[in-house]
């Protein structure tokens, strides 16, 4: 029996819900037609409704769009299949894990294993038939894929390597009680997918959510400093860990942080996150649950574009935010802790933690490993995986730490990463090893231009000006999206290309090289010539007159070619009244 939520009552709005809401008002809890929707053996899609409903489950429905003009004409439906991610806090994956999920990935997808900007996995091209065995492979391999997608809590990132020292694995341990803190409470789930017996007889309420879920999607990160490898300020709760003489006291609490935005639409935008307090550990999951419901009662419900957290804190102002969440909290935040991020980026090769044990970052470019063309590199990892005892670790950044690995053990896998090809972090460009892309085409339904696939070639040609002017070992954050939404956080990219149009990209400069300070765009809709015209000549400049030690993003400003950042973006972007009271 599925009970209504009082926080569905909340909802009192000058203009009507948006569609999405009235779906998820009637789903019963996520359910929606989606079991009658994969039986139907007409099509390979599933309604548009449940569609919606579907990425709450971790799948969205997609089309290849590279065949989508031949299918056109050909009067067949489009190529449809799914896109399946998994929920992975931290990113950790043990060496049993990834051996089902590379089968599941032979077995069922067509484009291998793909790490994801948030230390995930997704598998692509999954057909209509087979989507309830790859997510029963993913729940026998102990993982799920519930609310790795939708107006949810996601996929909680954490700082890696937390097996670096013993205060690192306990800040994971509060990552994953987030994430598991968060998971909604539904059994459409188990019914849907793990043909779970259907109880009828008990209530069924989402206790933190309510039937409405959040308004939009909701992403949580730990960072530890010095290292802000999850772009803390991406987040929308970011947490920042405060150690302090080798002990973990706490978190910094910020808030409000998104990418995603649209062209051409100055009311949408992308935020860093607003520092708001310090929490002890003990009191983080009440003050995580005081931001989330407050984003659930206050989050704007009727136009999407403003949905996210960023924006009811900037229409509400953030120290009422912050007053709300005390409220909420029962307990008034404590000021910020010092903390300094001195980086972005991950860690290549080996390194050795506190307690002896080794740990081996691995470049994988754009994060997809898949057996194509001449690579081998799926299966690579798969033999890697099948020698290995530690765990794997997947980075925000798309790359991947074989963790935990002991003294002796190291040889062996050296054999296998140079025999697999999978020792380029050796030798490549430091732009390259800090280079993220998005997916984009052929999959991602929302591209406007290509990005993981057109990166190798553009980064082949930006190496040889690099060589040029001697900068193959300066570290240059490069983002690429094919879109605005910025899903490879383009916005914090030292050199930020976002999709336009086919081969048309805006050119943003100036981010800096630890998250905290967003970019600008520096020239509009510009294809490759141009782009290359432009960074060859920037690039020379900063070759020539660089201080010492400083990055490309910070040389731009000083060098005036850049105007200094303005103050912290808070503009009042609703035209409506709030859709909450
Ligand atoms: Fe994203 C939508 C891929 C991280 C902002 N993102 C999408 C979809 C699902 C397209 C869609 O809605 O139809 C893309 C699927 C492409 C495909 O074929 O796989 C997609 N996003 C990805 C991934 C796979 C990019 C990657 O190359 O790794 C990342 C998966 C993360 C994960 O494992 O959970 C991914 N997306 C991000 C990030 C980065 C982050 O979270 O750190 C962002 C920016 C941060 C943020 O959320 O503000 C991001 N994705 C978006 C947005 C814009 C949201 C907004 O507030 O406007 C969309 C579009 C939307 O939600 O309407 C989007
Ligand atoms: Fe797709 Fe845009 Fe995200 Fe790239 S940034 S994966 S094109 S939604």
């Amino acid at each position: 029996m599925y009970r209504e939520n009082s926080s569905a009552t909340l909802l009192q709005s000058a203009k009507p819900v948006s569609h999405l809401e009235d779906i998820k008002a009637r789903s019963r809890l996520l359910r929606g037609t989606i079991e009658n929707g994969l039986n139907d053996a007409v099509t390979g899609a599933i309604s548009d409704d449940d569609n919606k409903l579907l990425k709450f489950h971790g799948s969205y429905q997609q089309d290849d769009r590279d065949l989508r003009d031949e299918r056109r004409r050909q009067k067949l439906e489009p190529a449809y299949s799914f896109m399946i991610r998994a929920r992975l806090p931290g990113g950790v994956v043990t060496p049993d894990q990834w051996l089902a999920f590379d089968d599941i990935a032979r077995r069922y997808s067509t484009r291998g294993l793909r790490i994801t900007t948030r230390q995930t996995f997704q598998w692509h091209g999954v057909v209509k038939r087979n989507l309830k065995a790859t997510m029963q492979g993913i729940h026998n391999a102990l993982a799920t894929t519930i609310a790795a997608c939708g107006d949810v809590n996601r996929q909680v990132v954490c700082s890696v390597n937390p097996h670096l020292s013993g205060q690192h694995a306990l800040v994971w341990e509060w990552a994953k009680a987030l994430s598991d803190h968060f998971i909604p409470r539904t059994r459409a789930y188990h019914e849907i997918w793990l043909d779970g017996e259907r109880i009828t007889d008990e209530p069924e309420e989402e206790p933190i959510y309510g039937n409405l879920y959040l308004p939009r999607k909701f992403k949580m990160g730990v960072a530890i400093p010095p290292l802000n490898d999850i772009d803390v300020f991406a987040q929308d709760l970011g947490l920042i860990a405060i150690i302090e003489d080798g002990q973990l006291s706490g978190f910094n609490v910020a808030v409000g942080g998104g990418m995603g935005a649209t062209h051409g639409d100055e009311t949408t935008y992308p935020r860093l996150a607003s520092v708001i307090g310090f929490v002890t550990p003990q009191q983080l999951l009440t003050v995580a649950e005081a931001v989330v419901t407050t984003q659930r009662d206050f989050g704007n419900r009727s136009e999407r574009q403003y949905a996210r957290l960023k924006y009811t804190i900037d229409h509400r102002g953030l120290e009422w935010f912050k007053c709300e969440v005390e409220k909420r909290a029962g307990f008034e935040l404590a000021p910020a802790r010092t903390y300094h991020f001195d980086r972005n980026g991950d860690d290549f090769g080996w390194k050795q933690g506190e307690d002896g044990r080794w740990h081996l970052g691995l470049y994988i470019e754009s994060g997809r490993l898949w057996d194509a063309n001449d690579q081998r590199l799926q299966t690579g990892v798969r033999q890697i995986a099948q020698v290995h005892h530690g765990e794997f670790r997947l980075t925000c950044n798309q790359n991947l730490v074989v963790a935990n690995v002991p003294d002796q053990e190291r040889g062996r896998i050296d054999d296998l990463v140079t025999k697999w090809g999978l020792d380029g972090y050796k030798t490549h460009s430091a732009m390259r090893r800090n280079t993220a892309a998005c997916v984009a085409l052929p999959t991602c339904g929302l591209a406007m231009a290509e990005s993981e696939r057109y990166a190798p070639e553009l980064l082949h040609k930006l190496e040889a000006i690099l060589a040029r002017y001697q900068l193959l070992n300066a570290p240059i954050l490069l983002r690429l999206s094919g879109c605005p939404n910025g899903c490879s956080r383009p916005y914090l990219g030292e050199i930020a290309l976002v999709g336009r149009a086919p081969g048309r990209y805006d050119l943003r400069l100036g981010a800096d090289f630890s998250g905290q300070r967003l970019n600008v765009v520096y020239r509009h809709n510009i294809a490759e010539p141009a782009i290359l015209q432009e960074l060859d000549e920037l690039l020379r400049n900063y070759a020539n007159d660089r201080q010492a030690d400083e990055h490309f993003g910070d040389y731009l400003l000083r060098a005036g070619i850049l105007p200094p950042p303005g103050p912290t973006l808070t503009p009042i972007v609703w035209l409506t009244p709030a859709t909450a009271v």
